[in-house]
């Protein structure tokens, strides 16, 4: 193949990401993923209230839902008028998720508009082949009946989406502390979003250790409930330090760690990141997933985060007290411990590669190394 041909297919096969915001806390996702650029994917931002969705400007697209029976005024925090309204515009949603391979659906779960609407859309993006995650927020414990709302609504996504990762906005206190509602709100905003964009960026642009969109369909293709821990570490044992934060304090109670069907490890950390800290942070969290079928991880390199360490870890297929159970992949067989091997050995690669001089000459043969460890990676 010659090299124009192989650069045409690069950028036909890229997959084409589209982001739904639902509802009011759904759209104010969508804005601030917007507000951070999110260069490979759509962003939609879709309400029954017109005077919300007059704000969010930042979207590729916006949709008033339900014009008929909503009549922009939202739904007062009923669920069924959301589906209702959705399902108005049905033939537009489709349209939009034409040609989509992931769709990130994005709400606070406990109204009406995004709790109704996003099993229709979530529906329309199973039907386009698309692979359907839905991110979502479970209302505080003080929201008493929004939080039964939320959990209806989780059970019922569960039949339509891949992955449904859910944050607990009553777990928001442990990871940033006792906030005013506003503050809470959009830490809770930060996390979906970031969640989303870290994963569109490491599948649409070249990182260190490159996740592809296969990989990911690897472990969210109906890995039901997904829990996610965020940690931050600096100094000396920063990498432990961000590991036991990460898996310490996830964002969703789970019953057991260890049961988890996937994972997906995200490290982020400033040139000064060596590759065997990646390789530790991966080793790490694999050891407290013992029963794990299937791991991916990517690595990125953000120049404003030198001296720190970040680790995103997300676990599939879990299961939380407050939701119970929901239908997800059920496979018994533990996985083999050399798994972890070739984790290693492609690091092992990887740091071969970077100990050639960067000079111009050298460039190629560096980036060959690196191109066969991060392929030899996905070969488990
Ligand atoms: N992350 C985040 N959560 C929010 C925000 N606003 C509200 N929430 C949470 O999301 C839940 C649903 O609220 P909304 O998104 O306003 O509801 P809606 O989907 O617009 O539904 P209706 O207004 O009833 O049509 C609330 O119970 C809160 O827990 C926000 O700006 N960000
Ligand atoms: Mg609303």
């Amino acid at each position: 193949m010659y090299k124009e041909e192989l650069l045409q297919k690069a950028k036909t096969s890229r997959p084409a990401v589209t982001v739904f915001g639902l509802g009011g806390a759904g759209c104010n996702i969508a804005t601030w993923i917007a507000d951070k650029k999110l260069t490979g994917g759509r962003i939609v931002a879709a309400n029954t209230d017109a005077s919300h969705l007059v704000s969010m400007t930042r979207a590729d697209k916006i949709m008033l839902l339900g014009e008929k029976l909503c009549k922009g005024h939202g739904c007062g925090g009923y669920p069924e008028r959301g589906a209702e309204a959705a399902k108005e515009n049905i033939s537009e949603i489709k349209q939009e998720l034409e040609g989509t391979n992931l769709l990130f659906l994005v709400a606070g779960l406990g109204g009406g508009s995004g709790t109704g609407a996003m099993p229709v859309v979530a529906a329309a993006g199973r039907e386009a082949g698309a692979l359907t995650i839905a991110c979502v927020t479970i209302p505080f414990t003080i929201e008493m009946s929004r939080r039964e709302k939320a959990r209806d609504a989780i059970k019922s996504l569960a039949e339509v989406c891949d992955s449904i990762v859910v944050i607990d906005n009553s777990k928001l206190r442990e990871v940033a502390g006792n906030l005013p509602l506003k503050d809470a709100l959009a830490v809770a905003n930060a996390l979906v979003g970031s969640f989303v964009k870290n994963l569109t960026d490491t599948i649409t642009q070249p990182s260190l250790v490159n996740l592809d969109y296969a990989d990911l369909r690897a472990v969210m293709e109906r890995g039901g409930i997904a829990s996610i821990g965020i940690g931050e570490g600096d100094g000396v044992n920063r990498v432990q330090k961000a590991v036991s934060q990460a898996l310490g304090t996830p964002l969703l109670d789970i019953m057991d760690i260890s049961t988890a069907y996937g994972v997906l490890i995200h490290i982020v950390g400033g040139e000064d990141m060596t590759l065997d800290e990646v390789a530790i942070a991966g080793e790490l969290i694999m050891d407290k997933v013992p029963n794990t079928k299937r791991v991916i991880w990517g690595a990125k390199v953000d120049q404003n985060l030198t001296g720190a360490v970040r680790v995103m870890a997300v676990l599939t297929g879990v299961t939380c007290p407050f939701i119970g159970e929901v239908a997800t992949k059920k496979e018994t067989a533990r996985i083999p411990k050399e798994v972890i091997k070739p984790l290693r050995e492609a690091m092992e690669q990887m740091a071969q590669a970077q100990e050639i001089p960067k000079s111009t000459g050298e460039k190629q043969s560096r980036m060959e190394i690196i191109k066969k460890a991060a392929v030899f990676s996905k070969e488990r």
